[in-house]
């Protein structure tokens, strides 16, 4: 047989039988290949950082690191885990991945809860449809937060089995932060500026200010013309304000482009808000809802 790995720290948490490897967890079996030899509990091996049931003991998970053969070892353990958003990602969403779930009696049903750290405060709570099967979480994210995540698994016998990535992708819109009027970012006319509607979790809730996107821009008074091109599945609204701060005029869509004519009566330094209604900020599944992924474009002209 061939000896694990052993590692400080590593162990189970369950009063279940004691593993007879330091860093097994559970009934250990030949981990050598010797494919004659499987008995009760035939699994791979799985190790974990114990003590890691409570928020204040959860393992530091790094981004994309794909965390293999974790476990859980019995009904009442539950592993948590930490992850730090950049305080650089202005926008972005983490996507964790629970993979090749399996453990001794092979019908773990795996679940997940993310919490923000801020407050925390629930934002989701998550299980797979069925035992075995993977569970792929989502939620928008915010610069620098720290969020826990509790992972619980229902089994008939334990250790039950996980492997977990924490897969955090960055939604690039470099004129953020533009959340309101007193930090709109400046363009002109005829420039082309991108962005994304995509804002993400400081604390349980969503705070729809966040999602708010301002901008400044020099003009004339008469005619303005704003547009911007549809994005499938996104929700829009592109609000035009004199240099004064009062509303001028306003147009809104989903899908479809927004082509706002309207005219100005006091020229100088104006200011247009897009704003969404697109505040569902979690889920499950492989795939993140559209407007997780999509940008705008937005062009004015005189
Ligand atoms: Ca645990
Ligand atoms: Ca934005």
């Amino acid at each position: 047989m061939v000896a694990l790995l052993s590692l400080t720290g590593l162990g189970c948490a369950s009063s279940g039988p004691s593993p007879s490897d330091a860093g097994g967890c559970g009934p250990s079996t030949s981990d050598g290949g010797d494919s004659g030899s499987i008995d009760v509990g035939a699994e791979p091996s799985c190790a974990e950082n114990e003590p890691n049931d409570t928020r204040e003991t959860a393992t530091k998970l790094a981004l994309n690191m794909d965390l293999r053969k974790r476990c859980l070892g019995a009904a009442a353990d539950v592993d948590f885990y930490e992850v730090v958003v950049p305080k650089t990602a202005y926008t972005g969403y983490l996507h964790v991945h629970l993979r090749n779930v399996g453990g001794t009696a092979g019908d773990t049903t795996i679940g997940l809860t993310v919490y923000s750290a801020a407050d925390n405060g629930r934002i989701t709570s998550q299980r797979a449809d069925r035992a075995g099967a993977d569970l792929d979480v989502y939620w928008s994210t915010a610069a620098g937060q720290t969020y826990r995540m509790q992972v619980d698994g229902v089994a008939t016998a334990y250790p039950a089995r996980y492997d977990i990535e924490a897969e955090f992708v960055e939604r690039i819109d470099t004129f953020e932060p533009n959340d309101d009027r007193s930090v709109a970012k400046t363009f002109v006319l005829g420039q082309k500026v991108e962005g994304a509607m995509l804002y993400g979790h400081r604390s349980q809730s969503l705070d729809s200010a966040d999602g708010d996107d301002w901008f400044a821009i020099q003009l004339a008074a008469g005619s303005v013309s704003v547009d911007i091109p549809g994005v499938e599945g996104v929700s829009l609204t592109a609000s035009l304000f004199d240099p004064q701060g009062t509303y001028v005029a306003s147009a809104s869509s989903t899908g479809n482009d927004i082509a706002l004519r309207t005219s100005l009566p006091t020229p100088g330094r104006c200011f247009i808000q897009l704003s969404t209604n697109d505040r569902s900020g979690y889920g499950a599944g492989k795939k993140v809802p559209s407007f997780f992924s999509a940008s705008y474009a937005m062009t004015v002209t005189q």
